[in-house]
């Protein structure tokens, strides 16, 4: 398998300076059994505010996302923060699509693809996010659902795009309700999408792009999903707040 397991932190909205500064130090006395340069990638997202901290002095083999970007040129744009002022401090990544995002701030299913095609010419790479609301999964309608969201993503990108993309599939009724899919019910999904991605993309962009599940994630659950061939890895909200929970999250890369 020649995709490398991904472990993105999702730290959402939390933190005080004083426990972004507890977490960063057990971040980086944390005992890992696998090689974070080389058998995972592993990626924090703090919120903006701390960004410029975390980048300076969270371990190196770690990686430092966004939680979102502005898509245009630096400018007159009070409160947002453009794609360039976070390449130019050495940021390499960018949540897009959180379901949060979409819900709350009126993000659709159009503004995920332009935000994601401009990050990537801006030299960020993505984690994008997508996933069905429980009632869309009560009707029968995942599936349709994920494919409304993929195409616009799909029509954005070019094939070589999608080297920067690894996608997230966070099911809305898992995301901080404690109530995880099962390894068999995420695999499902995982494997509709690489298929989608073979039948819409490319079998290059299908074999290749890493594939996230997002909702829940623990250091109780992530070994058994982990185990399953088309999850390549997690996105982690709660639980990448407490660095040895996100340790063990890390290790069960193995
Ligand atoms: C899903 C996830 C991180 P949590 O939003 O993106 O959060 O693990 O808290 O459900």
């Amino acid at each position: 398998n020649a995709r490398r397991f991904f472990i993105g932190g999702n730290w959402k909205a939390n933190g005080t300076p004083a426990s972004v500064k507890q977490l960063i130090a057990d971040l980086n006395s944390a005992k890992l059994e696998v090689d974070a340069n080389k058998d995972v990638e592993v990626v924090c997202s703090p919120p903006f505010v701390y960004l410029a901290e975390v980048k300076q002095s969270l371990r190196s083999d770690f990686g430092v996302a966004a939680q979102n970007m502005w898509d245009k040129a630096p400018g007159a744009w009070t409160g947002e923060t453009p794609t360039q002022m976070l390449t130019d401090m050495g940021i390499e990544w960018v949540v897009l699509g959180h379901s949060e995002r979409r819900e709350n701030c009126g993000e659709t299913d159009q503004v995920v693809a332009d935000k994601t095609k401009f990050a990537i010419e801006g030299g960020l790479s993505t984690m994008t996010c997508i996933g069905e609301k429980l009632e869309e999964r009560e009707s029968g309608e995942t599936f349709n659902l994920l494919d409304r969201q993929l195409k616009p993503i799909a029509a954005a990108l070019s094939e070589e795009d999608w080297d920067k993309v690894v996608l997230a599939y966070e099911p809305v009724w898992a995301i901080g309700t404690g109530k995880v899919a099962t390894p068999d019910q995420a695999e499902e999904v995982h494997a509709y999408l690489r298929k989608w991605l073979a039948d819409n993309v490319s079998k290059k962009v299908s074999d290749s792009v890493r594939i996230l599940y997002g909702g829940s994630v623990n250091d109780k659950n992530s070994e058994e999903l982990g185990r399953k061939p088309n999850i390549d890895g997690f996105l982690v909200g709660g639980a990448s707040l407490k660095g040895d929970a996100f340790a063990t999250i890390i290790n069960s890369a193995k």
